[in-house]
């Protein structure tokens, strides 16, 4: 989870922003140091930043609870502090999950409802950007996942999972997709990735294998 996000946007409201920044500069130290200090050995370094992650989630609830105090008695915007589970990644109050193993379409779908979510419906520049950025810093440079959106029950009409109407697309257009190329026969191409770093959607055959980005809504902290 990312820590330093959480505290920007609840300290934001209350202290000046320079506090975040040296918090986050004090939480890179502290990595920094751990990592650095002669004579620890993995295990300690690892125990260590368990602890100061422990003592930084204990912080950032504080000032959750701070903030639900002071904004009812001054018409503050409605923040709702969330969390995600470990190894998924918050954008707003979503969570997603990349994966690095490969499956066809249908298979992923199921796979992601198991964790109680769904193949990612992505609807925001941003969730691309921080798609872009995760998946970078996950599985290198360039990777295809799949997303949540099939024309698989009539060819052109794209829905996502959750069965809602595409209304704002991502396809890449300089290489015009969607289109259901011939190549792929008479199974055509019912099914669409996420291509990360250009941030684009392909629509390819559901039969392929791709990794996949699953997604659920962030828990309200308690
Ligand atoms: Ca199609
Ligand atoms: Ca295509």
């Amino acid at each position: 989870m990312n820590v330093c996000l959480w505290l920007i946007k609840v300290e934001l409201h209350f202290y000046p922003l320079a506090s975040s920044g040296i918090l986050c500069v004090l939480i890179g130290l502290l990595v920094s140091e751990a990592s650095t200090r002669p004579g620890k050995n993995l295990e300690e370094e690892v125990s260590y930043l368990k602890l100061r992650l422990s003592s930084l989630k204990n912080r950032y609830k504080f000032l959750c609870d701070q903030y639900t105090s002071l904004a009812k008695n001054y018409s503050a915007p409605a923040f709702i502090c969330t969390q995600c589970p470990d190894g998924w990644f918050q954008v707003d109050d979503q969570c997603f999950l990349l994966t690095a193993d490969k499956m066809d379409w249908l298979n992923s779908k199921k796979n992601c409802t198991k964790m109680d979510g769904h193949l990612a419906i992505l609807t925001t520049k941003e969730e691309h950007d921080a798609i872009e950025k995760e998946s970078i810093r996950f599985g290198g440079f360039y990777t295809s996942y799949w997303i949540g959106l099939t024309d698989s029950e009539n060819e052109g009409d794209w829905k996502w999972v959750d069965k809602s109407t595409l209304t704002t697309p991502f396809w890449n257009k300089v290489k015009s997709e969607p289109d259901n190329s011939p190549m792929a026969g008479s199974e055509g191409e019912d099914c669409a990735v996420v291509e990360s770093r250009s941030q684009t959607w392909y629509d390819v055959p559901c039969s392929f294998t791709y990794p996949r980005i699953c997604q659920k809504d962030a828990i309200p902290l308690e």
